[in-house]
């Protein structure tokens, strides 16, 4: 046996619960600091200042069972610091916490090995340097962007509350977890931690607890040069039960404050805990050097023996801290989970139809008979705005998909997207199963608060006008990188609302959802098409979708004369063609600008131009379609094609080549009737024919 080998077995046999603890602790904070050693990178302070803090969640409070990490009861864990993912790899790893796959199998292989933890932050390493979720089993929440994880809570913290309204009966408590959140500073002064913090403490959300890690440290110093509000003050004023624990080592008090919280009722409980960030460092504790670099060799000698560990020891994990896990949470959880099991065996044979409903949405599934009320809107010239359409469909699904849920930021009456039907009502404090969210004028809040409600399995839209998606942009973005089946209603979607001006005309955000991976852009063209593109973002299980919407009307094509919208869910088809499908010139178009470019089409068939007229309400769909059914719609050697949007034109080379022209926007909006704006920006059948015909005169000359 080596020296390191042999001082490590006879070294720190605990005996009693106090060294188990604080060598579970030490064990957290070692492997934290070796494997950002290991990787060159990262962040070690934070966890060696909140390993006592996370064990004690994980180790004593929380009920989780590490052999199902998706238990649907489970307490939920959200590090919204998430630079100290490091904090989360340890206690997924000291756990021995399972993975899962997307398709929610058990794998049985640990989700984090110790072999990952050696590869911190390195390519297919299952720790990565942030938390992800989808990658990573037992990451409730993908965080890095401060703020996010803090918002997303909320989201979970409702979910909890509507999910227990709808199914708990008697003697049958299905859903009753808690949500936990670790957060820092930058959470703290992100503009979407207030929003949400104010939410919750509206909605009176008690079975959520931010533990903030007052450690006076952010990247550029000490907090005095930026943040010097004060913080109790504030969460005291957004009605929120605020605690203080003033020694991030004691877990005996920690332990006290969180017993605090489970039982304070009627408001969302803020532990706000004094640490010293890189604790047990002599020369980088509470220092913004601990906060995103690594220790370096010498001090990491230091910390170890300031912490009695092994100073040469690398990745080590005594078997005591692995036992000590295994007693504590690990069999908690799985006695939770056991009772859990027994309890939903009595409540499927007692309320088999609300147990299925669990069970479906558990797996992402809709309820058989979903779509049996989607209406079919008949041809009409005037038409239908898609905002309206969008609220009649919005409320046919949601009367058959009973855990459809969600609302607007202060904008519903505009966006249409109001729940009216019997028994809807409004989610409030004390309201919980309402199915009408009142987000306020709250639009990033909104969207990680959608998050949260998917990542809790319920279908949740958000609405606000189009242009202010900007707002809600990061915790989109977050949706994609989750692979949350979100929806986002954004009506309002080009010029229609003419008068408000260049303020409230989207321009650049169509190009801008268009180039963000994993994400469902849908842009339809007239009532049907909006029906269409509600059948195919609402079976979706791993995609966010984003709908834009017009405020005006539209007119409502005959599917008599032109194609059936169902080719919506191919993302673009031919929707009136050329005699003998032999087209010259093709015209495509998406949302308010189809009908204007189905106009142009027959004006240049009258005009004896053979015109094709395509729709194409979704770039994303369609690019998954085969190559042949590409082909079959924009022909590859018919090069005289114009497209029409009222947006950006980047990005349409990819469709009209470089022989074709795009009709859009390339400078913002103006303040005037949608008639004059449509004027003075070309969008008119007068402009995309001439267009067309140049196109077509050339092609023919040359
Ligand atoms: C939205 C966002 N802005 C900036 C960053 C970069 N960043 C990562 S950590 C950090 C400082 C965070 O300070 P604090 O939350 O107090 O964490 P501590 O250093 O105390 O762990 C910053 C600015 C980020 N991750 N997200
Ligand atoms: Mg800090």
């Amino acid at each position: 046996m080596t020296a390191i080998a042999d001082t490590i077995k006879n070294w720190r046999q605990p005996t009693t619960q106090a060294e188990l603890d604080q060598l579970s602790i030490d064990c957290i904070r070692t492997l934290s600091i070796d494997a950002v050693q290991q990787a060159n990178s990262g962040h070690p302070g934070t966890p060696m200042a909140l390993a006592p803090l996370v064990y004690t969640l994980w180790n004593r409070v929380m009920c989780f069972d590490p052999q199902d990490p998706i238990w649907p009861n489970r307490d939920r864990f959200v590090l919204s610091n998430g630079h100290a993912s490091m904090l989360l790899w340890s206690v997924l790893h000291l756990s021995g916490t399972r993975a899962v796959n997307s398709d929610y199998e058990r794998l049985g292989q640990a989700a984090v090995s110790l072999d990952d933890l050696r590869r911190f932050r390195q390519l297919d390493s299952k720790a990565p340097g942030h938390p992800e979720y989808h990658w990573v089993s037992g990451v409730e929440t993908t965080t890095g962007p401060l703020g996010q994880g803090v918002a997303t809570s909320v989201g979970m913290a409702i979910a909890q509350k509507w999910l227990a309204n709808r199914y708990n009966r008697p003697d049958f408590e299905i859903f009753a977890y808690d949500i936990y959140v670790v957060c820092g500073d930058g959470c703290m002064m992100e503009g979407v931690g207030s929003e949400s913090a104010s939410l919750a403490g509206h909605l009176g959300l008690d079975n959520l607890c931010w533990i903030y890690d007052n450690n006076h440290i952010t990247i550029e110093g000490n907090t005095r040069i930026a943040f010097t509000e004060d913080i109790a003050a504030r969460f005291l004023g957004y009605g929120w039960n605020v605690l203080r624990v003033g020694d991030a080592n004691d877990i005996g008090r920690i332990e006290h404050a969180l017993d605090i919280f489970h039982r304070s009722k009627g408001r969302p409980t803020f532990i706000i805990l004094d640490s010293h960030i890189g604790y047990g460092s002599p020369h980088k504790q509470d220092t913004a050097a601990a906060h995103g670099e690594p220790l370096g060799e010498e001090e990491i000698r230091l910390v170890k023996r300031a912490y009695g560990w092994p100073e040469t020891a690398k990745f080590l994990v005594p078997d005591a801290v692995r036992e000590h896990f295994a007693a504590g949470i690990g069999s908690r959880g799985a006695r939770a989970r056991r009772r859990w099991s027994e309890l939903l065996a009595g409540y499927q044979s007692k309320y088999p139809e609300l147990a299925s409903e669990i069970d479906k949405m558990q797996r992402r599934e809709l309820p058989s008979g979903w779509s049996s009320r989607l209406p079919v809107f008949p041809a009409d010239r005037k038409g239908m705005a898609g905002r309206d359409a969008s609220g009649k469909v919005l409320n046919a699904l949601a009367q058959n998909i009973p855990w459809l849920l969600g609302g607007s930021a202060d904008l519903a009456p505009s966006n249409k997207t109001t729940l009216t039907f019997e028994g809807a009502g409004d989610l409030q404090a004390d309201t919980p199963g309402g199915r009408n969210l009142h987000f306020g004028v709250r639009e990033h809040a909104m969207a990680a608060v959608v998050n949260g409600l998917a990542l809790s399995k319920l279908r949740a839209f958000g609405a606000t006008f189009f242009i202010f998606s900007d707002y809600a942009r990061p915790a989109i973005r977050l949706s994609a990188l989750m692979e949350l089946p979100t929806i986002f209603v954004f009506t309002h979607d080009a010029m229609g609302d003419g008068e408000d001006g260049p303020t409230h005309q989207p321009v650049e955000q169509i190009a801008a959802f268009r180039a963000m991976p994993g994400l469902v852009f849908l842009r339809p063209g007239d009532a049907n098409e909006v029906v269409e593109a509600y059948r195919y973002i609402i079976q979706l299980r791993h995609q966010p979708a984003v709908l834009a919407l017009s405020r005006q009307p539209l007119p409502t094509l005959d599917r008599g004369k032109y194609a059936p919208a169902s080719g919506v869910a191919r993302g673009a088809y031919v929707l009136g063609d050329a005699p003998g499908a032999n087209p010259e010139v093709i015209l495509i178009a998406s949302g308010s600008e189809l009908s204007l470019c189905v106009d142009a089409h027959e004006e240049l068939l009258a005009a004896g131009i053979r015109s094709r007229v395509v729709s194409m309400p979704s770039w994303d769909i369609f690019e998954r379609q085969t190559k042949d059914y590409q082909d079959s719609v924009l022909p590859p050697d018919v090069t005289a094609r114009v497209a029409v949007e009222q947006a950006s034109t980047f990005g349409w080379e990819r469709y009209v080549g470089s022989s074709g022209r795009s009709i859009g926007m390339k400078t913002f909006g103006a303040s005037a009737p949608l008639k004059e704006l449509q004027r003075k920006f070309g969008f008119e059948p007068g402009r995309v024919t001439q267009v067309a015909k140049a196109l077509v005169a050339s092609g023919r000359r040359s």
